[in-house]
């Protein structure tokens, strides 16, 4: 997941990334598999301690480097940043990604049809999704508060695929706050680093 990636940019850590082609099934041989015995992305390794689960990570990363708090300092600000990240994780990323994304964008691109049932079942959860997300925002800048959290960096990924399906696109048209919010964390330069294309 790039919102690892994203937080070691926002904090100016200098690190090393092991390329696992996915497409060609290197995360489920056995070098990998030893990061990560389910096979998924991303796994870490700093000072001799190896961890896997994005979220985790993350905050794993907030905590031991230098750099601008990804963190809140408030408990209500903390609990929503970590509302914010499971909702991604429970609902978000699954609707958005693996029933919409994958189907619609990966699969073609690689030769396969869409499985368009998969899809049509997918955009009422990924509705639901953007509504929801859109009302924790609120009139809010980032959803740790007044600066961006880990809780920014988690989701923006997931949208950022998911605005490259039509059904993305539509859902992204009817939440103008969360089409802003994309539009000032795009200006970052961490997610110019690290982003495929905005
Ligand atoms: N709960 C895990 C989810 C990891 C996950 O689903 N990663 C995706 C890529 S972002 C993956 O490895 N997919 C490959 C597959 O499912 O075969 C986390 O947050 O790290």
């Amino acid at each position: 997941m790039r919102s690892v990636r994203l937080a070691l940019a926002e904090k100016g850590v200098a690190h090393t990334l092991v390329g696992v082609d996915l497409v060609k099934g290197e995360h489920l041989e056995g070098q990998h598999l030893a990061r990560h015995p389910w096979g998924k992305m991303p796994a870490f390794e700093h000072d001799g301690n190896a961890f896997y689960e994005a979220s985790a990570i993350m905050r794993y990363i907030d905590e031991v480097f230098p750099g601008p708090a990804l963190t809140p300092s408030t408990p209500v600000e903390r609990a929503r940043m970590n509302q914010v990240m499971s909702i991604v994780e429970s609902y978000g990323y699954p609707a958005s990604i693996t029933d919409i994304f994958i189907p619609r964008v990966l699969v073609p691109s690689l030769g396969g049809q869409t499985d368009e049932a998969l899809v049509e079942a997918a955009k009422p959860r990924a509705a639901l999704f953007l509504k929801e997300i859109a009302r924790l925002l609120g009139a809010g800048s980032y959803f740790g508060g007044a600066s961006v959290s880990l809780a920014d960096l988690h989701l923006l990924p997931v949208l950022t695929y998911l605005r490259a399906t039509p059904e993305g696109q539509a859902l992204l048209a009817a939440t103008p706050t969360i089409e802003a919010w994309m539009g000032r964390m795009n200006e970052r330069s961490s997610v110019q680093a690290v982003m495929p294309a905005n």
